[in-house]
């Protein structure tokens, strides 16, 4: 990943119309006749997205969708804001080659950040780390000795969680290991997993802190990824972009320049803004050549499950999930990510012509809950968009299968497990907030160990959810397997490595992992990564002694 800067977009593009304020309508699908062509840059429709199926082949002109767009303003852009690339960190220990890597993370308050949106720029004070305008992002091969110092300068206490490594419970950076204010902390630990696109966030004031900017990007490499890259097997470099998705709410525009993020606490569908960012910007444009591109989706959002697809149906690779590459490229039209859920994709531009316009978008899903939100969960919008740019030679042929040493095929198997554990997550009336939010019909009580577990052990994990909301469970410590899902085995992206699955209302899901009697000692967190229903009580701890 080279940081650059995209140019403006010229010309005339295919103008998309991004949801308004309002609820977006139900407008027909804006796609052509599915035939089995080459898919085209069909222009999406001057509505909203529609609901129906996209089709699958040369989508024509695209018939617009008659939906309208809700009561708010609409935005039809001629000009979207450039892409942002996240900036990687340098290691500053002296030497980037060697297997020690440190990095320095300030935690601030107040810093002004640059919001670029289709319909003007404005500044919002945030958290950030480093000052820095945009989430920063790390990237450390498999094996090297990490030190992390992290120096609080806010005005409460915070830690950063490093979401999805296999590291001992006193690095994790859980709520019960503050970093009090005006003090620092140094995290130790040794990256020991695959190649994958971790993540790290506060775990303290958790909602409100990563809604107010705080998170990073963390990127491990290995043996296996590398030698992808070097045999051109898989897009790598400056066509490896980390793609960080959250939604926020601003107060309105009172011309003053300023505009401050709004936080609405409701507890109930958890924080879902109607402002959509990508890397910091809304609706940004990419430049792209015709080749193949990586993308490392992150959804880093608090509440907010997204149905990320193309505008026009077009169906691309899955290359990995939360804690590593598939062992096969899983090809589909479309990849659900709920709350700190990642996946890889890899979208191939070589069928388009320069000039083609190809939107990202959130497909329309069932969402179970109150709709209250100016973009309830579920509403389908543009996310951003691809200009296809640069004619280019793709020297890249993906991979068909992980070679034989990649850890993704230590497949475990149920009767190497020991310990069968039932977490059963479910919402019920009369907390403080009028509802309670609950794991096994307990609520987080920071000095109670839930669960104890021996060390070296491997554990089958029996998650349902028995509320009418969906919430995506994540459990500390390790990278996870899925067994089954509601009794059937896994497919897609739950063939990958997992530390966040999605639980629909009534599903249940079964995840086996091996705890490393070397590294997973102490205290960890299972939680909802709706923050707003972790930080409600739908939390526990489990102790590995
Ligand atoms: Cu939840």
């Amino acid at each position: 990943m080279i940081p650059g800067t995209g140019a403006p977009i010229t010309g005339t593009p295919p103008v998309a119309l991004l949801p308004g304020a309002g609820t977006p309508g139900a407008g027909a699908p804006g796609a052509g006749a599915p035939g089995a062509g080459t898919p085209g840059a069909g222009a999406p429709g001057a509505g909203a997205p529609g609901t129906g199926t996209p089709g699958t082949g040369t989508p024509g002109t695209g018939a617009p969708g008659t939906g309208t767009p809700g009561t708010g303003t609409p935005i039809t852009p001629a000009v979207l804001p450039p892409f942002q690339f996240l900036p990687v960190l340098s290691d500053s220990d002296g030497n980037p080659n060697d297997a020690f890597a440190t990095y320095n993370l300030t935690v601030d308050g107040n810093v002004p950040v640059n919001v670029a949106t289709p319909s003007g720029n404005w500044t919002t004070p945030m958290m950030r780390y480093n000052n820095s305008q945009l989430p920063p992002v790390i990237v450390a091969k498999r094996g090297t000795q990490m030190t992390l110092n992290v120096q609080n300068n806010l005005l409460e206490d915070t830690t950063v969680h490093w979401h999805g490594f296999k590291i001992p419970a006193v690095q994790d950076g859980g709520p019960d290991k503050p970093i009090p204010v005006a003090t620092s902390k140094t995290y130790n630990f040794q990256l020991l997993q695959s190649a994958a696109s971790l993540w790290f966030h506060p775990h303290l004031h958790t909602a409100t802190q990563v809604y107010n900017g705080l998170a990073g990007g963390f990127v491990v490499t290995d043996d296996v990824s590398i030698n992808l890259e070097t045999n051109k097997q898989i897009p790598s470099g400056a066509f490896d972009i980390p793609i960080l998705v959250q939604d926020r709410s601003f107060t309105a525009d009172t011309g003053t320049g300023v505009r401050d993020l709004v936080y609405q606490n409701n507890t109930m569908t958890g924080m879902l803004g109607d402002v959509v960012l990508v890397n910091g910007v809304q609706m940004p444009a990419l430049e792209v050549e015709t080749r193949q591109y990586r993308f490392r989706l992150y959804n880093g959002s608090n509440a907010r499950t997204y149905d990320f697809a193309l505008s026009n149906g077009a169906s691309f690779k899955i290359v990995g999930t939360d804690g590593g590459l598939l062992a096969q490229p899983v090809d589909d039209t479309h990849v659900l990510l709920s709350a700190g859920e990642r996946a890889e994709i890899v979208i191939d531009f070589s069928v388009y012509a320069v000039g083609d316009n190809i939107t990202f978008i959130s497909r329309p899903f069932a969402s179970a809950g109150p709709a209250a939100s100016a973009l309830p969960n579920g509403a389908a919008f543009d996310v951003m968009r691809f200009d296809v740019a640069t004619p280019a030679v793709d020297d890249v042929i993906l991979y068909t299968d992980l070679p034989p040493n990649a850890d993704i095929y230590d497949r475990l198997t149920e009767l190497q497990a020991t310990t069968t554990r039932d977490f059963v997550m479910s919402m019920g009336g009369g907390g403080p907030g009028g509802m309670r939010f609950l794991i096994n019909g307990k609520s987080f009580d920071i000095n109670r160990v839930d669960e104890l577990v021996a060390a070296g052990t491997t554990e089958i994990w029996n998650v349902s959810n028995v509320s009418m909301m969906e919430h995506p469970f994540h459990a500390h410590a390790i990278q996870w397997q899925v067994l089954d899902r509601n009794n059937l085995p896994p497919v897609g992206s739950d063939l990958g490595w997992k530390d966040t699955v999605l639980v629909k209302p009534g599903e249940s899901i079964r995840i086996i992992g091996r705890f490393d009697p070397l590294v997973n000692i102490g205290k960890y967190m299972y939680h909802c990564h709706i923050l707003e229903h972790e930080e409600s009580g739908m939390m526990g701890i489990f102790e590995i002694l």
